[in-house]
């Protein structure tokens, strides 16, 4: 893809949207950085920021007016209740995409592994297995996914859905050797989806070269990203480190599926 324009990066204030803002910058990438919450720190150079709530589509549009790429990381990040996911990862997703079909931007959309977080951690999956949703915000994300599938069907938006795992400095528990994406495997994907020449409509589970994985099979050759950085330099550290709730250590969402869980049997 050629680079004839900025990149537009939502939840940029975020500690994931921080980190790539960072290296973004660092390899050259223009940025127009936003979030609903100021930028905590010094600007990269070539950024600027303003300022946006994804609820308010106009403010969207002219943000990504211009832009080659949307790196969308912004909304809701852990399960809340509906009303709070709502605005920013129902209307905003589609304000996000909207902005990309008058754009002509590509779109990274970060879906979670909460999209599909009530499969047993013992089923291995393909990126094409069943979307289970476990709960309000994983729900939000297997919209999103599906919203990035019409606006490639019905409108050409190009798009890259990564299903991302547990992106943090380092794992911290035994799940996170299956689920762990290193930050700078996510840095080069962002990288490898901007240098694309053709995206189309691609799936890919974000997660590092972890031997402990849940998942499989995805389309990532098409983009041409391999994960460098491997969770099982971390065992000794988090192995042993379980709860003792069977909702949690039985599904691949963790924690995620047993808040609010109710089911009997
Ligand atoms: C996510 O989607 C969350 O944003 C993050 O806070 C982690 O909890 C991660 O999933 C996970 O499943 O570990």
């Amino acid at each position: 893809m050629a680079d004839d324009g900025p990149v537009l990066l939502t939840g940029a204030s975020g500690a994931l949207g921080r980190v790539l803002a960072r290296g973004l910058a660092d390899a050259g990438v223009r940025l127009v950085l936003s979030d609903i919450a100021p930028f905590p720190e010094a600007l990269p150079r070539n950024a600027r920021f303003e300022a946006a709530d994804l609820s308010d589509g106009p403010a969207i549009l002219r943000l990504a007016a211009g832009c080659r790429a949307i790196l969308h990381f912004g909304g809701v990040s852990v399960e809340r209740p509906f009303e709070e996911v709502l605005g920013p990862n129902i209307r905003g997703l589609h304000h996000v995409f909207e902005a990309a079909r008058h754009a002509e931007a590509r779109v990274l959309f970060a879906s979670s592994n909460h999209a599909i977080g009530f499969h047993e951690r013992a089923t291995p999956l393909d990126v094409d297995c069943a979307l289970l949703p476990d709960g309000f915000y994983g729900l939000s994300k297997a919209y999103g996914e599906l919203m990035a599938r019409l606006y490639w069907d019905k409108h050409g938006v190009e798009s890259l859905v990564v299903r991302i795992g547990s992106c943090l400095p380092a794992p911290v528990d035994a799940r996170m050797l299956s689920t762990w994406l290193s930050p700078d495997d996510l840095l080069q994907l962002c990288l490898a989806t901007l240098a694309a020449p053709a995206l189309g409509h691609a799936r890919i589970w974000g997660a590092s070269d972890n031997p402990a994985s849940f998942w499989r099979e995805d389309d990532r050759a098409r983009i041409g990203w391999a994960p460098r950085d491997s969770a099982e330099a971390f065992r000794a550290q988090v192995g042993h480190l379980r709860t003792d709730d069977p909702v949690t250590e039985r599904f691949q969402g963790g924690a995620f599926c047993a808040q609010g869980y109710t089911r009997r049997g």
